[in-house]
C-alpha cells in the first residue's frame, strides 16, 4: 500500500467531479468527492462556458477532498486535470482571461472548414495534422475569432485544463493531449505543425511550452492551499489533459486486440496505435489521430454520443413532458428495433435544440417511419449509435491494420445496458462495459506513476483497473445483417448529402 491520494479532476461538458484515487494491494480504490454541474451560458447570442464557476467546483472539489483524506501523509499527494477537448481561455499581457471560454457548439464556426480550406486545402490539412474535419476544432474557433479585438489583445492561450492547471499553480504550459485536439499539431513530431501554424497565420508563441503526460505542472499556490483546507506542498502534475486521453489509458484491456468506444455526451469509437495513419482513405472516412498518454495514437471517429439523447430529455422537460431515463430506457427496449436509424456522425446534430423534431426530421427525409412517441426516439438513438459505433470499429479495423477482438465501452454510457447490448449485436463482437470512471481511472493512474506509487507502462496500469472494478460482459446476439442492411442505408444517404 503506498501512501497518499490522488485527486483526479475531470471536467465534463455536462457536469465536472473530483474524485480520490488510492493504490491499495495492486488495486485502485476510486471514490467520488464532488460533483457540480457545468452549464453554458447564452450572452448576446454567444455561447459560453461558465469557466469561474466551474473553477469554484474545482476548489470546493479539493476542499472535500482534503476534508476526505485527512491532513499529513495520507492527505493529497497530487492534483490531476482533465477536460473536454478544444476550448481555450485567452489572457492578456497581465495573466488576466480575457472573456468568458466560448463553447464550441457556438454558430461562430459554422462554414470555417470550408473557410480554412482556401488557405490549406483539406488534404494538406490532413497530412500534417492528422485530425477529423469537425468545426468545433480549435483550428476553426481561431479562424473566426482572429478578428476579434479581444483576439489581438490576447497574449496566450490556454486550453481548458491548462487554464485550470494556471489557477491553481501560476505556472503556465500546454498538455500535449489536449494541444492535439486543437488541429495545430502535427501526430508525426508530436510537435505544433509550423505549416498549419503559419497558413493560418496563428503565432506559436501564443502557446506556452508542451508538458507530457506524467510531467510535473507546479504546485498549488499558497492562496489554494489556504481556499481548501489542503497542506502544501501538493503537487499538480499533467495527466491526459484530454480526458478522451485519460479515458482511453483507463480502459481495462488485455493486450492491444481491442476497440474502445468512450461514451458520454461524445462516443469517441476506435483503436489505439503506435504512429498516426494519415492516409487519405483515412481522411476521406473522418478518422482521428489524437494524441494519447505514453506515445499512442487515438485512432477514432468522433460521434454524436448521448448528447442526441440529452438533448431530447432536455426539450422533452422544456415542453412540459418531462421523461424519466430508467423507464425511457425500459421502453425503448421493448420497440421494435432498427426501424429508423440517422447518421449519429452527422455534424447536423452538433447544435442545441429542438432534438426530438431534428431526428423526426431526418427519418422523413429518408423515408423511415418517424418516432412516435419518446420510447420510440429513443430507440431510434440508440440504434443509431450502435450502429454508429459499428461502423467506427469496422472502419478503424480495415484503416488501421489492428486486430480487434473485444469492444470496450467506457464512460457514463457503460452504464446504459440497452446500448451496449446493441451495440455488441452490431459489431458482432463481444463487448465489456465499464468502468464508467475510466477517465479518473487514467488521470489517477498517470499521477501514481509519477509519484512512483505504481510502475510500468501502459498495459500494467490497464490491468490495475482491471483488478479494480466490475466488468459487464455483452456476447452478441441476434441477425448480424440486420446491422449490414441498415449502414448500408446511411451510407446511401450520406452519398446523397454530400456537398452539402
Ligand atoms: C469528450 C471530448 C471529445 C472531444 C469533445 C469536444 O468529452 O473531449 O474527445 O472531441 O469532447 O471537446
Amino acid at each position: 500500500a503506498s501512501k497518499g491520494a490522488f485527486a483526479a479532476v475531470d471536467l465534463g461538458a455536462s457536469s465536472g467531479r473530483v474524485m480520490l484515487g488510492q493504490v491499495r494491494d495492486g488495486s485502485i480504490a476510486l471514490e467520488e468527492v464532488d460533483r457540480f454541474p457545468n452549464r453554458p451560458v447564452r450572452v448576446l447570442g454567444t455561447l459560453h462556458w461558465d469557466v469561474l464557476d466551474l473553477y469554484r467546483g474545482v476548489l470546493d472539489g479539493l476542499r472535500a477532498a482534503g476534508a476526505a483524506t485527512g491532513a499529513g501523509p495520507d492527505g493529497v499527494a497530487s492534483v490531476g486535470i482533465d477536460s473536454w477537448g478544444v476550448d481555450y481561455g485567452l489572457l492578456d499581457a497581465d495573466g488576466t482571461l480575457l472573456g468568458n471560454p466560448v463553447h464550441y457548439r457556438d454558430a461562430r464556426t459554422q462554414g470555417m472548414p470550408a473557410e480554412v480550406e482556401k488557405v490549406l486545402p483539406a488534404a494538406e490539412l490532413y497530412a500534417h495534422t492528422g485530425i477529423q474535419r469537425m468545426p468545433i476544432n480549435t483550428l476553426y474557433q481561431l479562424a473566426a475569432a482572429r478578428e476579434d479585438s479581444r483576439f489581438r489583445a490576447a497574449r496566450q492561450l490556454l486550453l481548458i485544463p491548462d487554464l485550470i492547471s494556471y489557477w491553481l499553480t501560476g505556472q503556465r504550459g500546454t498538455e500535449l493531449t489536449i494541444a492535439s485536439t486543437t488541429q495545430l499539431i502535427d501526430p508525426r513530431t508530436r510537435d505544433w505543425s509550423p505549416v498549419v501554424m503559419d497558413a493560418l497565420g496563428v503565432d506559436r508563441g501564443l502557446f506556452p511550452p508542451l508538458r507530457t503526460p506524467g510531467d510535473g505542472a507546479g504546485q498549488l499556490r499558497d492562496d489554494v492551499l489556504a481556499e481548501t483546507g489542503l497542506t502544501g506542498p501538493v503537487p499538480v502534475t499533467a495527466v491526459g489533459a484530454h480526458d478522451t486521453a485519460s479515458a482511453v489509458a483507463g480502459v481495462p484491456a488485455q493486450g492491444s486486440r481491442f476497440a474502445y468506444i468512450a461514451t458520454g455526451t461524445w462516443s469517441l469509437a476506435g483503436v489505439e496505435l503506435t504512429s498516426a495513419v494519415l492516409t487519405e482513405e483515412s481522411r476521406a472516412a473522418n478518422f482521428t489521430n489524437e494524441l494519447g498518454v505514453d506515445g499512442t495514437v487515438r485512432y477514432l471517429r468522433n460521434i454524436m454520443g448521448l448528447w442526441l439523447l440529452q438533448e431530447c430529455l432536455r426539450a422533452w422537460e422544456a415542453q412540459g413532458t418531462p421523461q424519466e431515463l430508467d423507464t425511457l430506457l425500459e421502453e425503448a427496449a421493448e420497440v421494435p428495433g432498427l426501424r429508423s436509424v440517422v447518421d449519429a456522425g452527422s455534424a447536423e446534430f452538433l447544435r442545441p435544440g429542438r432534438m426530438p423534431q431534428r431526428i423526426a426530421d431526418v427519418c422523413r427525409r429518408t423515408g423511415q417511419p418517424v418516432p412516435r412517441d419518446p420510447a420510440e426516439t429513443t430507440r431510434c438513438v440508440l440504434d443509431s449509435l450502435a450502429l454508429a459505433h459499428r461502423e467506427a470499429v469496422f472502419d478503424a479495423r480495415r484503416l488501421s491494420g489492428q486486430d480487434v477482438e473485444t469492444v470496450h465501452i467506457v464512460g457514463g454510457g457503460a452504464r446504459n445496458a440497452l446500448l451496449c447490448r446493441l451495440t455488441a449485436d452490431a459489431c458482432g463482437l463481444p463487448v465489456v462495459a465499464g468502468p464508467v470512471e475510466a477517465a479518473a481511472y487514467g488521470n489517477v493512474l498517470v499521477q501514481a506513476r509519477t509519484a512512483a506509487a505504481v510502475t510500468g507502462p501502459l498495459g500494467a496500469l490497464r490491468a490495475l483497473v482491471r483488478s479494480s472494478v466490475r466488468l459487464r460482459q455483452y456476447a452478441p446476439t441476434g441477425d448480424h445483417s440486420a446491422w449490414e442492411q441498415a449502414a448500408a442505408r446511411i451510407r446511401t444517404e450520406a452519398r446523397t448529402d454530400a456537398g452539402t
